[in-house]
């Protein structure tokens, strides 16, 4: 770590921004083509006004690049050897969190982002402070929890998982990153973050990477309990904890979660309408749904009053299921190619109530927006240009709105008309009842390469 940290201190991303060696080369192949720049490395408009920073400052400068505005829709020229800096460091401080994490209110809930860094930044942009030069950026004034699933699908893995790495680095305690689904190593192998990777490094490099970053996931933890009684995790309730111990003492590194059962569960389950009890999940493969039941029972023993989590894509960018028991809510904004959905981060103040604040869908690519929050003009690609690395018909196979199996046994509707069965019925077009492949199980070949991570990290200390 020592000579790496000797390097990254000459060659570090604050002194790049001094000298425009970011890099704006647009983030994805571009698969509409022809939209102005070509491919050359078009120099960030202003970058006059970027304050002055001297070479090697370390993280608060690296965040700061990250975090303008005017870099968003365009790739940020990261370096293998500060990336290495990195995820070194946040892998001891998620070693030294319990799988169960907690915080109070006041604090934000952010949803999946999924690689759509236009849609983190607006997040943070919407809980801005103050005026013109005396504004306090978002990123600095709140308490945020993140559910998970940073990576894949969107274009910009990297930036959204780098930005928010930094963040934990420097505010342990206001931020707090679970784990999703797509944090896992045969999840993000297929799903865009390997390949972004590849486009991004050279081989050896980006297979460093590759594995670096998995094994950082496996130490994240997987629920977040906020004053007490709200529990947030990527996907679902586990129907067979008992106490929230049974979460916290969850094994680190949980490097396959099929293998523990309520780790599983707290990345894949999905509740399910008019279901009672739970069953095998048939969408994802893996994991389970529950009903409402289960639910209540879960929160009974653990003596909860909300369950918040993502996983799935609303078209309101939030619903809640059973009753305002739980919420689902997802902050990418027009997450499938074909459909504006609303992106929602949900905000929590200190006594107990529940806000959304809306990330309403962005044009497509190759028009700058200039919207209210500050987006860059002309930027051409937002949040709506997204590219989905892989069949679109697998994009579209997880993630979908609550699941509605009106034809199951005991799935009889109730009587009340909610709006989250409303919602879901407009949503049910999104299922694919597709069910994942072998995800759960882990090749031989993945087992093998496994090991090499280890030392990938040793060699560094
Ligand atoms: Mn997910």
């Amino acid at each position: 770590m020592q000579s790496s940290t000797d390097r990254t201190e000459q060659d570090g991303l604050s002194s790049d921004a001094e000298d425009g060696g970011i890099v704006t080369r647009r983030a994805g192949k571009s698969p509409g083509g022809g939209e102005g720049g070509g491919g050359g490395g078009r120099k960030s408009p202003g970058g006059g006004t970027n304050r002055r920073r001297r070479a090697g400052k370390g993280y608060m400068d690296m965040i700061y690049c990250l975090a303008s505005q005017r870099y968003s829709g365009n790739y940020f020229n990261f370096k293998f050897s500060d990336i290495l800096r990195v995820l070194v460091e946040i892998r001891g401080i998620f070693e030294n969190e319990k799988m169960l994490i907690e915080c109070q209110t006041p604090v934000v809930v952010v949803g999946d982002l999924h690689g759509q860094y236009t849609d983190l930044l607006r997040a943070f942009n919407l809980f801005n402070v103050g005026t013109g030069a005396k504004v306090r950026p978002g990123y600095l004034t709140q308490r945020f929890v993140f559910t998970g699933d940073y990576v894949d699908r969107g274009k910009q893995s990297l930036e959204v998982i780098m930005l928010l790495f930094l963040l934990k680095i420097k505010f342990k305690k206001s931020y707090l990153l679970l784990r999703g689904n797509h944090e896992c190593k045969a999840i993000n192998r297929v799903y865009g973050f390997k390949a972004e990777l590849e486009e991004r490094f050279d081989k050896d490099e980006s297979n460093k990477l590759f594995h670096m970053f998995n094994e950082v996931f496996t130490y994240m933890p997987l629920a977040c309990l906020v004053s007490g009684s709200i529990l947030c995790m990527h996907g679902g309730i586990a129907p067979s904890a008992t106490c929230l111990d049974d979460i916290r003492n969850i094994p680190k590194p949980l490097i396959d979660p099929p293998e523990d059962e309520i780790g599983c569960d707290l990345l894949w389950a999905d509740p399910m309408i008019g279901l009672k009890g739970h069953r095998p999940n048939s969408v994802r493969g893996v994991s389970k749904h529950f009903g409402e039941d289960v639910l209540e029972d879960f929160m009974k023993r653990l003596d909860l009053t909300l369950v918040v989590r993502g996983h799935q894509m609303m078209m309101n960018g939030f619903n809640f299921f059973h009753d305002k028991r739980l919420v689902t809510v997802f902050t990418a904004s027009s997450y499938y190619p074909d459909r504006a959905n609303n992106g929602v981060v949900m905000y929590i103040n200190r006594e107990g109530r529940c806000g959304f604040k809306i990330l309403t869908p962005q044009e497509e690519k190759g028009e700058g927006r200039g919207d209210s929050t500050g987006q860059e003009k002309g930027g051409g690609v937002g949040a709506g240009g997204k590219v989905f690395r892989g069949a679109h018909d697998d994009a579209n196979a997880y993630d979908t709105g609550y699941v509605v199996y009106g034809e199951e046994k005991g799935a009889e509707k109730k009587g009340k008309k909610k709006s989250d069965s409303k919602r879901s019925e407009k949503e049910e077009d999104d299922k694919k009842g597709k069910p994942r492949k072998s995800d759960s199980k882990r090749s031989e070949k993945e087992k093998e390469i496994l090991k090499p991570i280890k030392s990938l990290f040793q060699n560094l200390k």
